[in-house]
């Protein structure tokens, strides 16, 4: 790529975690990158702040744009201003268990939002030359019929969140057969990391754990505890998602690490990590966590005997996703992305992010400021 006609790339979803990290990742290889950010009463680029670039900087290569997924002529005009080399479509609703509680504005968003995308292509006569990346989804396996889950295994998604991302794939793909588009899907099975949203199982473990060793939470109210996932890193994801776009053919594939661990087990890391030895006790909506042992330093709220972790049956889900496992091999196979990033690693990444932040939470309470922690999730 010479810097006289750097690449361009659209992003829809730049101020979650994955367009944060893709972002970065594509303008540390010399892309002009465009990003689309939601209106919000608040400011909501917390993620992408560290590389915003002040648009009256002559060449900047960060813009962002004002835009929604349910909004087609505002995607018209934003694909026609930006005329992508690429778009990656990464906006959406997409917490599963709040799809349950909006399902038609996730179906709108996530289903309906990648239609009106890839029409802005075509009705823009950009089908040749704009490439489409579609964030599909594990959750797509739902109530599983294969195990490990390849790109061929059947789908039986199990929330209005799935159903609505089973439309995206499925729609992705006839724009690539019907018009020649070079789109495809990730299938990506669950990524995390210190960006992750706070109402996530694991930022969920990570955030809450921290703040209870520091005084500032008292115990972590959680769901399915035995739910399998298989979760990687989100900064290895995201290359992926710009290798799928670099190939000569468009295919979809698999992203997952082939190996998963139960929330249970994410506690028990996340607990370890902050110097707290936990025991499981009880079952079902019984089952509950005590502190065996803490080490004073990281944890100095805690003792021996605390009991840190419930369950509350409101994180049950009315249709529950109990197991994901991947199989990357072709994913491997043919784009050569193997995970660099460990799950084990990764906890470790987040709990000391976590800790440092509640830790500064600490100080600021001890000097009588308000400090609201607590999330809804
Ligand atoms: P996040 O929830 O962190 O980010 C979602 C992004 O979509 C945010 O930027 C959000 O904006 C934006 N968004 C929400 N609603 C709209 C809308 N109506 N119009 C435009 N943008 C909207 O998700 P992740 O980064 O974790 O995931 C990225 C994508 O990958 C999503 O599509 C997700 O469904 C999918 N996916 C994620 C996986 C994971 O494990 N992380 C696994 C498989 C798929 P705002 O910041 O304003 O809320
Ligand atoms: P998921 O992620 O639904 O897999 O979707 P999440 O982290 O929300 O849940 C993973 C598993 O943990 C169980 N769980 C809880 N989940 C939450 N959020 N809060 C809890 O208190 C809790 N207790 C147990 C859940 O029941 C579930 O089994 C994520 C999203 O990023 C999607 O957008 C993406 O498509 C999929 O991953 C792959």
């Amino acid at each position: 790529m010479t810097n006289t006609h750097p690449k361009v790339a659209l992003i829809t979803g730049v101020t979650g975690q994955d367009g944060s990290y893709l972002a970065e990742f594509l303008l540390e290889k010399g892309y002009v990158v465009h990003g689309i950010k939601r209106r919000a009463s608040l400011f909501n680029t917390q993620r992408v702040d560290h590389v915003y670039q002040d648009p009256h900087i002559e060449n900047a290569r960060f813009k962002l744009h004002y835009g929604d997924l349910s909004d087609t002529s505002n995607l018209v005009r934003i694909v026609q201003e930006t005329q992508p080399d690429e778009i990656y479509n990464l906006g959406a609703q997409s917490h599963v268990a709040v799809s349950f509680e909006s399902p038609e504005y996730t179906a709108d968003v996530d289903a309906i939002g990648t239609l009106r995308l890839l029409e802005a292509i075509r009705i823009l006569g950009l089908e040749k030359k704009a490439r489409f990346y579609q964030a599909s989804t594990s959750e797509l396996y739902g109530l599983v019929q294969e195990i490990p889950q390849k790109e061929t295994t059947p789908f039986y998604p199990r929330s209005p969140y799935a159903v609505a991302k089973l439309y995206a794939y499925w729609i992705t793909v006839n724009y690539r057969e019907a018009y020649g588009m070079y789109a495809c899907n990730g299938i990506l099975f669950n990524h995390e990391s210190p960006r992750r949203g706070e109402t996530f199982v694991t930022r969920k473990i990570t955030r809450g754990l921290a703040n209870i060793g520091q005084g500032l939470e008292s115990c972590l109210y959680m769901g399915n505890l035995s739910a399998l996932r298989d979760w990687g890193h989100a900064k290895d994801y995201v290359r992926m998602q710009w290798l799928m776009l670099q190939q000569q053919q468009p295919e979809d594939f698999v992203i997952a690490t082939g190996v998963q661990y139960s929330v249970r087990q994410f506690i028990e890391w996340s607990a370890a990590e902050l110097g707290i030895e936990l025991r499981f006790v009880g079952s079902g909506v019984e089952e509950h966590a005590v502190v065996q042992s803490v080490n004073s330093e990281k944890a100095p709220a805690l003792k021996r005997g605390d009991v840190i972790v419930r369950i509350d049956p409101r994180y049950f889900r009315p249709t529950e996703v109990e197991t994901l496992l991947g199989d990357p091999s072709r994913a491997k196979e043919k784009l050569g992305w193997t995970p660099e990033i460990t799950v084990q690693e990764m906890c470790r990444e987040m709990v000391a992010a976590d800790l440092a932040q509640a830790r500064q939470h600490a100080l600021l309470k001890s000097h009588g400021y308000q400090v609201n922690v607590s999330v809804e999730s």
